[in-house]
């Protein structure tokens, strides 16, 4: 026992990582200040859960036993934040990190963890170059934007009969990348791109760009970006009379845009996406999930808690695997994770980090709810 107790200590000595000790430290990042702190919030809570639930459970790895502690930070959606977040993180070598929240965040963070060595799942960031840096240490439990974009082109034109759309991004990583997706993907359907505008993550005044829309009379108007600044881009819609189809990747597919927006919405004008989704029996791990974070924060999952959940599950389940918490040895276990059962359905990941078969859920708004259309693959 004693001689147990030295090589611990001695291997907590000698080595960079916490994987000797006692405590084992995941952090999660997000944007738990600012416009769209709600959803931050939420992700951060679907690490809590995970976290505590673990815990409760007993959690050993490498035969020994270990208390899983959560250090949770604030990016406030900007980049420059995050990366100092990312470099705090580095320097207190967690062992893992679940996050950023945003594409403008996880990118620039990607690379302090890749140099750090620390293992990275993003839950939500859906700029497909996340996955494109060659970073062995980045991973993505959700679809990308070239799926979100391109899946709600097509719908645009050969679901919806859009002939012309108008395309507005806040030029943010995420929110130029899912409208120029989108915007190939209208192209390519037959469909034709009237107008291009833009704003920012912060603006709360559309009214130019909504007016030069109105003179083009699109189907379809397109927004690339966030709840926080389609709510309220809605309404100025709504009281300019422009009555076309409003569209979205997942950063507007949240519960929270219907309370945003208000009574600008009308049934059936609104359609959006969640990059995942889950089918069949899948949906009964799902509902169980969104009742117990229902019971446990007294809110609703606005998207991507689930995710986080999972992701943060299934890096535990690697550490438990290689019997380390050390990156070094369990990062190849994690890379070869194939057919994790999550709530969010079965996770494998390809040699790039991306989830191999990822989904989406096409959404639509009716009597002020988000509902399901359909899951597509
Ligand atoms: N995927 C939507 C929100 C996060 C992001 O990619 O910026």
């Amino acid at each position: 026992m004693k001689l147990k107790t030295v090589a611990v200590a001695v291997l907590a000595l000698t080595s960079g990582f916490a994987f000797a000790q006692s405590v084992v430290t995941i952090a999660h990042v997000g944007p738990t200040s600012g416009a769209i702190a709600h959803l931050g919030k939420d992700n951060e809570n679907g690490a809590i859960m995970a976290v505590e639930e673990i815990n409760a459970a007993g959690l050993t790895i490498g035969g020994q036993k270990v208390t899983l502690k959560l250090m949770m930070e604030d990016d406030g959606a900007d980049p420059k934040q995050g990366t100092a977040v990312a470099q705090k993180l580095a320097d207190a070598k967690v062992s893992g990190v679940i996050g950023h929240l945003n594409s403008g965040t996880t990118i620039p963070a990607s690379k302090i963890y890749s140099d750090a060595g620390i293992p990275q799942i993003s839950p939500s960031a859906t700029n497909p170059k996340y996955t494109r840096q060659g970073f062995k240490t980045a991973f993505r439990v959700v679809a990308d934007d070239t799926q979100l974009g391109g899946t709600l082109g097509r719908y645009a034109v050969n679901t919806l009969k859009g002939k012309t759309v108008a395309v507005i991004d806040d030029r943010t990583a995420y929110g130029q990348g899912v409208a120029e997706e989108f915007s190939k993907a209208v192209v390519a359907a037959g469909g034709k791109v009237a107008a291009k505008e833009f704003t920012t993550d912060k603006a709360t005044d559309f009214n130019a760009i909504l007016t030069t829309i109105k003179g083009k009379k699109v189907d379809v108007v397109f927004f690339g970006g966030m709840d926080a600044v389609a709510g309220p881009m809605l309404r100025q819609m709504k009281s300019l009379g422009i009555n076309a189809k409003f569209m979205g990747g997942d950063g507007i597919c949240s519960t929270e845009l219907v309370k945003l927006a208000g009574d600008a919405i009308t049934d059936n004008q609104v359609y959006c996406a969640e990059a995942g989704g889950v089918e069949g029996k899948g949906k009964v791990g799902m509902d169980a999930f969104k009742a117990k974070f229902k019971a446990k924060f007294g809110t609703e999952v606005q998207v991507y808690a689930p995710y986080v959940y999972d992701s943060l599950k299934l890096m535990v389940a690697a550490m438990v695997k290689a019997g380390s918490s050390d990156p070094v040895k369990y990062l190849p276990v994690l890379a070869a994770t194939k057919d994790y059962q999550g709530v969010t359905g079965p996770i494998s990941f390809d040699e790039k980090g991306d989830i191999k078969g990822g989904a989406l859920t096409l959404k639509t708004i009716r009597g002020g709810k988000l509902e399901e259309i359909a899951v597509i693959r």
